[in-house]
């Protein structure tokens, strides 16, 4: 990976844990998820990790809505769908197993258990490999979410045993700063990078809350790739609430092109790792 490859953002819009009615910008019916999804596209995103809420803003893995909003982003966007199996710390691994028949082409996949503030987000190993070998049979592309350094040792354990993914390609996002995982400073960041196994393709960063910029400026400077959102930050600067998905992937699409990588679009993602081109 080179400071010269064109810049991933990947937007992650929703999440799991956000409450609507405390935050009414974030996006959860289908025509808000598809409106905010169009906006970023335009901003600069290649990919986005969709979680889904019911009518009621609640989280859900209903397998009917995601069909539904994941068939209207296939339709309506270029970019590349990654359809959540973490979902929210209260969901079944049999529902976070089947939402892999909701049509997406790629799809988060967590590498470990870990305390998720003050709950626990399990993932143990015998579920990681159903998961990971429902992709494989599914050719959906995976993207390994690592929220600490043992989840990163994890992944090249995954591999060894299992192979490689559907696609061929590996990417991996660390996800840093969950109160329970890996800090979001550059220090820990640069551990988890020296970490991945070599067979990692590419990669991406995200902070949590206030970790969003250092770790920005860290994975650029590393060669990597970055995913932003609401399900991650909420707060755009000191005092100032995140208004709307766009301005947090037009800050990193900035900051991509200081780092003279600019951002790569939908059919940009899709090579990248090797998804199939949208119809
Ligand atoms: N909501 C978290 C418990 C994923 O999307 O795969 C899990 C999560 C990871 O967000
Ligand atoms: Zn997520």
């Amino acid at each position: 990976m080179s400071t010269e490859t064109p810049l991933l953002i990947t937007v992650a819009p929703t999440g799991a844990e956000t409450c609507k009615q405390t935050h009414p910008q974030l996006p959860t019916t289908p025509r808000e998820i598809l409106d905010t999804a169009r906006s970023c596209e335009q901003a600069g995103a290649g990919l986005i990790h969709v979680h889904l809420r019911d009518d009621e803003h609640r989280s859900t893995l209903n397998l009917e809505r995601a069909r539904e909003v994941v068939g209207l982003l296939r339709a309506e966007t270029s970019l590349v769908v990654q359809i959540s199996t973490g979902g929210s710390v209260h969901d079944s691994f049999d529902d976070r197993l089947a939402v892999l028949e909701a049509g997406a082409e790629s799809c988060s996949l967590s590498m470990g258990t870990l305390n998720f503030g003050g709950e626990v987000f399990l993932n143990p190993w015998g579920f990681i490999v159903d998961l990971y070998q429902g992709t494989q049979e599914l050719g959906i592309v995976p993207e390994f979410e690592l929220f600490d350094l043992g989840q990163v040792h994890a992944l090249g354990r995954l591999i060894s045993e299992h192979g490689r993914p559907a696609g061929g390609r590996i990417h991996a996002d660390i996800v840093m700063n969950v109160p329970g995982g890996v800090p979001g400073t550059p220090a820990a960041l640069l551990a988890a990078v020296q970490c991945l196994t070599q067979e990692v393709d590419s990669w991406s960063a995200t902070g949590i809350g206030r970790a969003t910029i250092p770790v920005a400026l860290a994975a650029l400077s590393l060669g990597g790739h970055l995913r932003v959102g609401m399900e991650d930050v909420l707060t755009f600067a000191p005092g100032r609430p995140v208004q709307h998905n766009r301005e947090l992937v037009e800050r990193a699409a900035g900051l991509g092109r200081l780092a003279q990588r600019p951002p790569m679009d939908g059919a940009g993602a899709r090579q990248l790792l090797n998804v199939k081109p949208a119809v």
